[in-house]
């Protein structure tokens, strides 16, 4: 007698041997990678996430989800945005590895941190 579902089992196997090679890849990969993109949201008088590791080159774009306004400035002014209101947004390109520590300059106990490095 044969069993229709084991007909299909081999391309199953297949896909999940697929679907498992890409979760292992997405996993191994490293810190945004120079020229990608990341975002950092900001809601409830929060940075999140309040640390990011990008490698140089990244661009980081803030994206201001709160109902009221805030800021992205850098302790140590490497950049500094406009006051964003909500769904306002900031990008900032990151060439040099370092780390920089920025806050919101109308809510300063709101802080975050991009961590620019090499990958690998
Ligand atoms: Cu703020």
């Amino acid at each position: 007698m044969r069993v229709p579902a084991l007909r299909s089992s081999p391309a199953a196997a297949l896909f999940a041997a697929a679907l498992l090679a890409l979760a292992l890849g997405l996993a191994a990969r490293p810190a945004a990678a120079a020229g990608e993109e990341v975002t950092v949201s900001i809601d409830n008088f929060t940075f999140t996430p309040a640390e990011v590791t990008v490698a140089p080159g990244t661009t980081v774009t803030w994206v201001n989800n709160d109902d009221i306004p805030h800021t992205v400035v850098d302790k140590k002014q490497a950049f500094r945005s406009k006051v964003l209101d909500t769904e306002g947004k900031y990008s900032f390109t990151f060439n040099t590895a370092g780390d920089f520590t920025y806050f919101c300059s109308l809510h300063p106990h709101m802080t975050g941190k991009v961590v620019v490095k090499p990958a690998g």
